[in-house]
């Protein structure tokens, strides 16, 4: 069987990494269709050697559409997300529009795959810091509980879209000509700099990317007890986030026990040589599909601690990846089909 398939958001980081895992992973792809926004009409884009156009989107886009994949931010799938599914479609939504909501399924595909079958049309794809952050977690977390963790991420200019993206590429040219960079899509000049991430600040001085952490996280591995702090920031790295994590167990955890466990977890890459200092960096990891893991110690601050470091390929395993992991689930368990209730609007 074979499944008529949208792309919202085609032309962004995301939607053109969707469009190259559907067809390097063979995805059962009968019909293809590329939604963006009015901008983008003219342009096309190629799948399996063909030239697709770029369709604006609306309401009879998503008629005769079994699955969206949507990647255009939270405002676009508020709008478009119901529509599609009252038009029969199964909505995968890499946005954080419907995380949250208790009848949207948040699904990382190593971590709570059963959660998908109790979707109501719309599955929503996590946050790419909690991604990397879960994959590399949980199966430690089956084995010893944790009660607490503690992240610093360093997180890439993809996460702030394509157009972030070119923006750094331009800034590092103009400081190199010695000239001022220009700062439009971030905040603040990203090449040789860094900064807190710009996202609101809530009363407590977390911003959102750092509250997703946390409660994204807790729905995922369905526990409120686990205790989450983090601190995120942007860092002129392109593709790839990066994470220093610090776990607290409810009893001891050898380094060298988590070690074996993660070098047989799945979406989970152990890079560690400690005789010549070599562990994950994002270079490693842009383009892979695992999450890279390293520096496995002892925290010697506390006896059930233990400190990690990763990095993951945001656009990938962050976002792209996971979501066709999840369209790949929705084919294996026969989850494809229309809901019969609907999520609220
Ligand atoms: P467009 O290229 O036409 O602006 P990124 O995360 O890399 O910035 O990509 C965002 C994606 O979301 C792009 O494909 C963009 O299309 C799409 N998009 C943004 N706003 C809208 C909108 N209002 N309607 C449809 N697509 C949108
Ligand atoms: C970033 N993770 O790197 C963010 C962007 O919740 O999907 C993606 C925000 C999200 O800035």
């Amino acid at each position: 069987k074979s499944y008529r398939v949208a792309i919202l958001g085609a032309t962004g980081a995301v939607g053109t990494e969707l469009l190259e895992l559907l067809e390097q992973r063979n995805f059962p792809v009968s019909d293809l269709k590329l939604l963006a926004s009015e901008r983008s009409v003219g342009r096309t884009l190629q799948f399996k050697g063909e030239n697709l156009p770029i369709e604006s989107v609306s309401d009879r886009a998503f008629e005769n559409v079994d699955l969206v994949l949507a990647s255009a931010g939270g405002s676009t799938s508020k709008t478009w997300a119901a529509i599609a599914v009252e038009k029969g479609a199964v909505v995968i939504d890499n946005s954080s529009a419907f995380r949250m909501n208790p009848e949207v399924p948040l699904v990382v595909p190593e971590v709570n795959p059963q959660a998908a079958a109790n979707h109501q049309g719309i599955i929503a794809n996590p946050n790419c810091t909690t991604i990397l952050m879960a994959v590399a977690v949980w199966p430690l977390h089956q084995v010893k509980s944790v009660q607490r963790i503690v992240a610093a991420t360093y997180q890439s200019a993809s996460g702030a879209g394509a157009k972030a993206m070119a923006e750094v590429k331009n800034q590092a040219n103009a400081i190199l000509q010695g000239h001022s960079p220009v700062a439009e899509v971030l905040p603040y000049p990203l090449a040789f700099n860094l900064f807190p991430h710009n996202s609101p600040l809530n009363d407590f001085g977390y911003c959102e990317e750092e509250m997703k952490m946390v409660n994204e996280t807790r729905k995922i591995f369905g526990t409120q007890e686990i205790r989450i702090t983090a601190t995120c920031v942007r860092v002129p790295v392109l593709r790839a986030h990066s994470e220093a994590i610090n776990l607290e167990f409810e009893e001891p955890f050898s380094p060298d026990e988590a070690r074996d466990i993660l070098s047989r977890s799945p979406g989970v890459k152990l890079l560690e040589d400690w005789e010549s200092n070599y562990f994950p960096m994002p270079i490693e990891a842009t383009g892979k599909d695992e999450v890279l893991v390293g520096r496995i110690r002892q925290d010697i601050s506390h006896p059930h601690g233990l400190e990690l470091w990763l990095c993951g390929d945001q656009i990938r395993k962050g976002a792209a990846l996971n979501a066709v992991q999840i369209a790949e689930l929705l084919v294996e368990k026969n989850l494809l089909k229309p809901a019969q209730v609907y999520v609220s609007r």
